[in-house]
């Protein structure tokens, strides 16, 4: 049975076949999430990820975990918040290519971050709804695949954001 889960800590920490990366268009690291994910993962994902020649706003690629528990790292780059309506359409194609991509991979437990609430500046509570709703469209559209799906909120707002959206 599908499912989602909140969880509140660090995404680097998490036993999954794949965590998301919240990355920007050269892939080539950064901040937050994605500097915590190089960091932990080591020199290897950032040599594998020179090959794969960047990313668009809400595709999604996939490399090695490395030193990470997590097998696999789906990285995706979600929209810089500008308050267009079309900020809203790019996010949830974050979510909706990076579960496509999962589940050609076989993938059957994966962790997202908050993507595009940091340094891209997406209202966080918002982004909790668009990441919920997407999330749970998925999965009732594909319910003859076994998916395990973390939401892995890393400050306490972002948590709260998330527990009141999924009680609604
Ligand atoms: N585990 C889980 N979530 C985390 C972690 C962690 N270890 N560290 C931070 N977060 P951000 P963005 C949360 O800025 O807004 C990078 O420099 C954080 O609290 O990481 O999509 C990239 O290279 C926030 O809720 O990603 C891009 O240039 C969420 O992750 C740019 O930032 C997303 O914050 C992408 O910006």
């Amino acid at each position: 049975m599908s499912e989602y889960q909140i969880v509140k800590g660090d995404i680097t920490e998490l036993k999954v076949d794949a965590i998301v990366n919240a990355a920007n268009e050269t892939l080539l690291g950064g901040g937050g999430v994605d500097g915590a994910i190089h960091r932990k993962a080591g020199p290897e994902l950032l040599k594998e990820c020179r090959l794969l020649n960047g990313c668009h706003t809400s595709e999604a690629k996939i490399t090695k975990g490395y030193r990470l528990m997590a097998k696999y790292i789906i990285h995706t780059v979600g929209p810089i918040y500008f308050g267009l309506e079309s900020d809203a359409d790019s996010l949830k194609n974050c979510y909706i290519n990076c579960l496509n991509l999962a589940m050609k991979y076989d993938i059957h437990s994966i962790a997202f971050p908050a993507i595009s609430t940091g340094a891209y500046r997406y209202p966080s509570k918002a982004a909790a709804k668009i990441a919920i709703e997407t999330v749970n469209k998925f999965l009732s559209s594909n319910q003859n695949y076994d998916f395990q799906i973390i939401f892995c909120c890393y400050d306490d707002e972002t948590y709260q954001n998330y527990l009141e959206i999924a009680k609604k």
